[in-house]
């Protein structure tokens, strides 16, 4: 079997093509990745020698590049992870999150389309449902929850994952989608909340909580998400779309706090700043169906998660160093610099 991967340089592509090298080591994976701003090529360096993988860097929205690379590798499976993924980007400017993850999505499938393929996933987000409110702790997102999006990045996700049932519906496409709530782990690119925490309280910087930190996210450790994944694209039922999640909802300012400890820093570095724009309140999966119908649970609990993934990030930091030594500077300056 042939899988291609797209976004594989990034956060959790990358952890999904280390899962199925381990886990299939009959499969061919073979990664698409443009290497934006949030792609390393460094990354993957442990398997980019490996004789069942290969690396091609090719935009998703490239129609002449992907068609290329579908005749030659004739693939069995799509899993679509390429995307513009940071919220707060998508609100400086919404324009490349369009463009990559809905046009970049459509040119995907209709490469499927042409050359016929056994499964299209998609990899979507909770965000798609919008939030929910802080007093209603009973509501969770179901995949019947209606799509209800507050920034640029959900709704371009929520385009995609609408044009992926329309590309079912009309062309028979064999997709599938998944919806998952926040992940954390290896590899995750420095501008979200946890790697951003991390790198600050070892460079004794502040630690910039939006608002007052009262946000709720529901996290889950990567492995789960690509162990999700994998069954899904596997076993899952074509045209259905599959909530993912653990049950581990935790407020943005425990979450800060519990780093600080963990690192051996004090609570004064935490500095509240100008809240996110339409800031979402509350996340929180109802993960039944994939459980019922794939027999999926999340096995990393978080206490567990978190200690490993600070840990990751203490034994990497060439890895981030690097990463924050570069355009990062401007990023952050015009990101928080007066904020
Ligand atoms: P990421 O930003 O770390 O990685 C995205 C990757 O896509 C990068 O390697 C980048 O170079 C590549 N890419 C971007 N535009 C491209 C293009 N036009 N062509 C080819 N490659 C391109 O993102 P992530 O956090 O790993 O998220 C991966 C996917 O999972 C996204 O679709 C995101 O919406 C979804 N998701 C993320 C989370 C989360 O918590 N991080 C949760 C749910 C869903
Ligand atoms: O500096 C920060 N301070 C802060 O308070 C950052 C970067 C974030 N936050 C808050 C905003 C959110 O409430 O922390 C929370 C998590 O923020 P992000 O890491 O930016 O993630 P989020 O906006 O929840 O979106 C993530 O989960 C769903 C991913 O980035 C998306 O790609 C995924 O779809």
């Amino acid at each position: 079997m042939t899988i291609i991967v797209t976004g594989g340089a990034g956060f959790i592509g990358s952890n999904f093509i280390f899962y199925l090298l381990d886990h299939y080591p009959e499969d061919r994976v073979v990664c698409v990745d443009s290497l934006t701003y949030a792609g390393n090529l460094s990354t993957l360096k442990n398997v980019l020698d490996k004789p069942n993988f290969r690396f091609v860097k090719a935009d998703i929205c490239d129609d002449k590049a992907i068609a290329q690379l579908f005749a030659e590798e004739k693939p069995d499976i799509i899993v679509n992870f390429a995307a513009e993924s940071h919220v707060d980007r998508s609100i400086e400017d919404p324009t490349v999150f369009l463009k990559t993850n809905i046009l970049g999505t459509a040119n995907l499938m209709d490469a499927c389309r042409k050359y016929g393929i056994q499964r299209f996933h998609q990899v979507s987000t909770d965000e798609v449902y919008g939030d929910l409110p802080l007093d209603r702790p009973d509501l969770f997102f179901t995949e019947e929850t209606p799509i209800h999006t507050s920034s640029p990045y959900s709704s371009s996700k929520a385009g995609a994952d609408l044009l992926v049932l329309a590309y079912h519906r009309t062309f028979g496409l064999p997709v599938s989608i998944s919806r998952c709530s926040n992940n954390y782990g290896p590899y995750q690119f420095p501008e979200k909340l946890i790697p951003l925490m991390i790198a600050n309280c070892l460079h004794d910087k502040p630690l910039p909580v939006y608002g007052e930190g009262l946000n709720v996210r529901d996290w889950l450790y990567v492995d789960d998400h690509c162990r999700a994944i994998d069954l899904i694209m596997r076993h899952g039922r074509v045209g259905e779309v599959y909530n993912v999640g653990g049950h581990n909802e935790m407020r943005n300012i425990d979450i800060v706090k519990l780093i600080c400890h963990a690192l051996d820093k004090p609570e004064s570095l935490i500095t509240y700043v100008t809240d996110r724009k339409g800031h979402d309140m509350r996340y929180a999966i109802d993960p039944e169906k994939i459980h019922r119908e794939l027999g999926w649970l999340p096995e990393t609990r978080f206490e567990d998660g978190i200690k490993k993934t600070i840990e990751w990030y203490l034994d990497n930091r060439e890895w981030w160093e690097e990463i924050i030594s570069g355009e990062y500077q401007k990023y952050y300056e015009k990101m928080y610099g007066n904020r």
